[in-house]
């Protein structure tokens, strides 16, 4: 299979823990190479625009509140079957069913301030890149 790229975010509350390092080296660990990443602290707009989808759910102020709270790690990852093997690696949404070992297992601290977001499909992916870096900010 052909290398495949999906964009990562570092959330709030594991930068706020200092837990950028450790949770990269799961993504390491699990065959994904960092090719971009920066340290930001996104806006309301940012945020908002991120999460359109999710403008409708009853929890979509809360996520905005808690995406801007803080810096995040925004990441894109490269590697094969790149897309799935970082929801792979980053488990269940709510870190009450997420797998032994996964990101969100080990760090989450609630279904919402569960560390870590990753693209969802290779389309997604490729908009979500998009929205935070460049073509030569992205270093394969
Ligand atoms: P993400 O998009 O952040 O990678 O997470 P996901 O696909 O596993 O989950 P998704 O359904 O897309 O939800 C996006 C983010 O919204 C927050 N959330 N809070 N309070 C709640 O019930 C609730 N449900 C979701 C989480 O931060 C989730 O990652
Ligand atoms: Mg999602």
């Amino acid at each position: 299979m052909a290398l495949q790229r999906t964009f990562s975010i570092i959330k709030p509350d594991a930068t706020e823990r200092n837990l950028t390092g450790a949770v990269n080296a799961c993504l390491e660990k699990a065959g994904l190479r960092i090719v971009a990443q920066k340290r930001i602290l996104m806006t309301r707009a940012q945020a908002e625009t991120f999460y359109a989808i999710h403008k409708e759910r009853p929890f979509f102020g809360e996520l905005v509140d808690f995406m801007t709270s803080a810096p995040v790690v925004v990441q894109v990852l490269e590697g094969e079957d790149a897309v799935a093997k970082n929801r792979e690696v980053m488990g269940a949404t709510n870190p009450e069913d997420a797998a032994e070992g996964t990101i969100r297992k080990l760090y989450a601290r609630s279904i919402g301030e569960n560390s870590v977001h990753g693209s969802d499909s290779p389309e997604n992916a490729a908009i979500e890149i998009a929205q935070f870096f460049s073509g030569n900010e992205i270093v394969g």
